[in-house]
């Protein structure tokens, strides 16, 4: 299962909102486009959907997509693990995917994510790729707990992460990385004077002069010609 405190969050309100308006806004051509979501957990590359919570397994990365998505919008690709190192796809991918567009926001740091539900893929990933200002962090064990990794933005082979990491994820964690901090100000180089302000030694500085409707109140020139 998935963790469900998420939904909780500004987040999870976001989310749901963003698939009740889909929802809403297919509602009219359901008839016309029914369903294609098979619960289904055999397949080597399986996708999770954040807020169905379906995991879907099938035999291409691509299949497993299909089958998850419900089929009247695309789906956001923000996470994939694959099996192998260097990506690639011959022995098994998981994908974490939200509907709509979708994309991580700095604003839901520390954790955006928490994703427990991991099927057969517990200890494959090899390899990780994230998308959509989405990074990962891996646990070693289930909910989230355990040694964990770094933050993960894209690794071609997971055990040159700190502490080694391919064949270990059990559950992860997904946010967009914070922004950086303001870079310190380069010793004596002064800030910008307010205005008014008195630079060192000299004069203080004018208020630059007020010209709104300089143009308009111009003599010999009517407002309303
Ligand atoms: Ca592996
Ligand atoms: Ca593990």
């Amino acid at each position: 299962m998935a963790d469900r405190t998420w939904q909780d969050t500004p987040l999870g309100r976001r989310v749901k909102a963003a698939v009740a308006l889909s929802v809403a806004f297919a509602a009219g051509s359901l008839a016309l486009a029914p369903s294609t979501a098979q619960a289904d957990t055999t397949g080597d590359h399986c996708a999770y959907d954040i807020v169905s919570e379906e995991l879907t397994c099938a035999d291409s990365p691509e299949a497993a997509l299909a089958a998850n998505s419900d089929g009247l919008q695309a789906d956001s690709v923000l996470v994939r693990l694959y099996n192998d190192t260097n990506y690639g796809t011959a022995n098994g991918t998981h994908t974490l995917t939200a509907p709509g567009s979708y994309t991580c926001s700095a604003g839901y740091s520390p954790v955006e994510f928490t994703i427990t539900r991991m099927g057969s893929f517990v200890n494959k990933a090899s390899s990780a790729h994230t998308y959509r200002s989405c990074d990962v962090k891996l646990f070693d064990s289930a909910d989230a707990t355990g040694t964990s990794s770094t933050w993960i933005d894209n690794l071609a082979n997971l055990n040159t992460a700190a502490g080694g990491w391919a064949n270990r994820a059990s559950s992860y964690q997904v946010r967009s990385p914070p922004p950086p901090p303001p870079r310190p100000r380069p010793p004596g180089r002064p800030g910008p004077l307010p205005f008014g302000g008195k630079a060192k030694g000299g004069a203080a500085k004018a208020a630059p002069p007020f010209r709104l409707g300089y143009e308009l109140n111009r003599p010999g020139r009517s407002r309303c010609s």
